[in-house]
């Protein structure tokens, strides 16, 4: 039995997907991060970072996108999310760590230029000039896994892998940020031949994410 320790629209959704294409038995437990939950000693005690996603298996738990998305693909072989090459499999995971490491702090830098001033007021200019950067730097990313997936079926190539699920979640989060993703026409194809899985969009109907509106 899995335990999932998730909040919907977060990088989460990418191990709740996974978790869903595998048909694993799971249950979720959601961390209210707009009340802070994933900073009380409680939630600390399954991941002392302070944040989702966290994957609790026997009494073991695992954090980190990058260790927790190979390591479902692993577990359920007959799924086929783990490519047959294991110089695919490196790629694979190069892919998710590059979304992790880049990625990421990309947008939390977008929706937060505020932060890296820890509350000191740094004015409105240089807010807007950190917020811009970051916007760009995003839509940067968004456009390099645009260009990926030109020509592609999914993010590795002919085979759906578990780097697919993490992708979706940077999708959803341009929509957040008002960029125009529908500009990008691979990304939206591949956002919409995603959408059209089972496990994906039962996920996406759990989570009520926008994604579902927009498609
Ligand atoms: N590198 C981590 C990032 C996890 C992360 O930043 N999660 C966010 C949600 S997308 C979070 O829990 N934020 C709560 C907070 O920072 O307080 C991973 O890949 O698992």
């Amino acid at each position: 039995m899995y335990t999932l320790y998730f909040a919907p629209g977060a990088c989460s959704m990418a191990a709740h997907v996974l978790l869903e294409e595998c048909g694993a038995v799971y249950e979720v437990k959601p961390v209210a991060l707009a009340k802070g939950e994933q900073r009380t000693e409680e939630y600390r005690k399954i991941n002392p970072h302070g944040k989702v996603p966290a994957l609790a298996v026997n009494g073991k738990v695992i954090t980190q996108n990058a260790a927790i998305l190979p390591y479902i693909a692993g577990q359920f072989p007959g799924a086929n999310l783990l490519p047959s090459d294991p110089v695919d499999v490196a790629n694979c995971v190069a892919v998710v760590g590059w979304l992790a490491s880049t990625v990421h702090p990309a947008f939390s830098l977008a929706l937060h230029p505020e932060r890296p001033a820890g509350g000191a007021d740094i004015g409105e200019a240089a807010l807007k000039a950190i917020s811009d950067t970051a916007h760009k730097s995003f839509w940067t990313c968004l456009e390099e896994i645009d260009e990926r997936l030109s020509g592609k079926q999914w993010m590795m190539g002919d085979q759906f892998t578990f780097a697919d699920p993490y992708a979706l979640v940077f999708y959803g989060w341009g929509v957040r940020l008002g960029l125009p993703v529908a500009d990008l026409k691979n990304y939206t194809a591949w956002k919409d031949r995603m959408i059209e899985r089972p496990a994906v969009r039962k996920v996406l109907e759990k989570e009520q994410s926008p994604l579902l509106k927009a498609a």
